[in-house]
């Protein structure tokens, strides 16, 4: 008969291996890290899978202010291994999703209908601590930061228990992880923040991830025309697939792609959103906008101290300027939901994972993203 043992880890560190980001640009390295059991209201959690996203390239590279050495990367999925004292919606065993903004239920923005930029975040500013400002992280004896209350690139992971979501049992967990940012961050900007309207015009700077995702969420809300615009030309045919109607490359174009813009809509766009996160691309969005009505969301996460000058008397025609994360969804509130959309056909997000790869070959995954052959790229523990 066959014996099965299952060691209890409960209570005690965990040694296993995690990606550590030691200093500012450097390549991760795969290290031996020890996990301290959760505390109070914590949840530790043993990751299954775990996307690649724009932002955790930014916060390698050194491009957002946050602590070294960190274990990054933030859109995962996992199963609870162990609780903290007081931890009542999540249990050992259970599917869950992190979110890298929590829902406390008790601050200003989670007690206002609309806000979900939760005080308890820790993205803006970053401290890359637990809520107690300490780290349950430890490599070579160092202590590690966390990043976004969530670091998924670890075996295991502590978090607190605001910034977890528990989803549907029948889940499929190797695909999963990107509803934990990518999907409620750019399907949702387009549903749910912009409620881009059925018949509008709509353009989308960057066709990533993320940008791909607002794609399919104009698409859903029966956007007429949809603009891509890319530097890389590889990202059209799947844009195209995902419902862009044209793809603009702004290094062919002899005029500014807002003027292009301008051109072909003649009045300018519905909506239009910026997901790359750099000040030139955030201006073309919002100059690609109609004057009175337009509505311009910026999605892309710019690096630190960067600015944004806008010409300041163009403001007063009415256009909306809208800065939006997570698609401004209530994130315990409304995640789970997109999970079980999914397995009931409602949204499909399979067409935004082109790759799937062991986590050893993490160094893989970054080279595929880097040279741009990537969607989402899904690591596998
Ligand atoms: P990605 O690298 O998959 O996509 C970025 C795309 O932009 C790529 O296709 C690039 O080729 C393209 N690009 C780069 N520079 C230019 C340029 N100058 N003009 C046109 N296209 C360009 O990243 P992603 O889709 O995972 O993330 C995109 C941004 O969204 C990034 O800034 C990330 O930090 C941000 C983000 N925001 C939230 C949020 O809640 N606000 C959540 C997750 C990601
Ligand atoms: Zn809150």
């Amino acid at each position: 008969m066959e014996r099965k043992f299952i060691m209890d880890t409960s209570g005690k560190t965990i040694t296993c291996r995690a990606a550590i980001a030691w200093k500012t640009g450097s390549t991760l390295a795969i290290e031996e890290v020890q996990v301290d059991p959760p505390k109070a209201r914590e949840v530790r959690i043993k990751m299954i899978s775990t996307g690649i996203c724009g932002t955790d390239d930014h916060a390698v590279k050194g491009l957002l202010s946050l602590n070294f050495p960190f274990i990054p990367g933030h859109e995962g999925a996992g199963i609870v291994e162990s609780i903290g004292e007081g931890v009542s919606s999540v249990k050992p065993g259970d599917k869950v999703l992190t979110l890298a903004i929590p829902q406390c239920r008790e601050c200003s923005s989670c007690l206002h209908p609309k806000g979900n930029f939760c005080e308890k975040q820790d993205v803006l500013p970053s401290s890359g601590l637990m809520l107690d400002k300490t780290s349950r992280f430890t490599c070579k004896g160092k202590k590690i930061y966390h990043s976004f209350r969530a670091s998924t690139f670890t075996e295991y992971t502590v978090v607190p228990e605001i910034a977890v979501a528990k989803i549907d049992a029948a889940a499929p967990m190797d695909k999963v992880s990107i509803i934990s940012c990518e999907v409620p961050t750019g399907y949702g900007a387009a549903v749910n923040s912009a409620k881009v309207t059925r018949g509008s015009t709509c353009v989308v700077f960057g066709l990533g991830g993320v940008g791909s995702a607002i794609v399919m969420g104009c698409k859903a809300s029966g956007a007429s025309r949809i603009i891509g615009v890319d530097i890389n030309e590889e990202k059209f045919p799947r844009a195209r697939a995902l419902g862009v109607t044209d793809c603009l490359n702004p290094h062919n174009l002899k005029k500014p792609v807002q003027q292009v813009v301008m051109e072909m809509t003649r009045v300018g766009v519905d909506f239009a959103f910026e997901a790359i996160g750099l000040s030139d691309t955030m201006i073309a969005a919002w100059d690609s906008c109609h004057r009175s009505y337009g509505i311009c969301l910026m999605v892309g996460v710019a690096s630190s101290n960067s600015q944004l000058s806008l010409n300041a008397p163009d403001i007063i025609s009415g256009r909306t300027l809208k800065g939006v994360c997570l698609g401004d969804y209530k994130t315990r509130d409304c995640i789970p939901q997109l999970v079980t959309d999914y397995l009931q056909n409602k949204i499909n997000i399979d067409p935004l994972i082109t790759h799937q790869l062991p986590f050893d070959q993490l160094h893989k995954a970054f080279e595929l993203y880097h040279a741009g052959k990537t969607i989402r790229c899904i690591l596998l523990f």
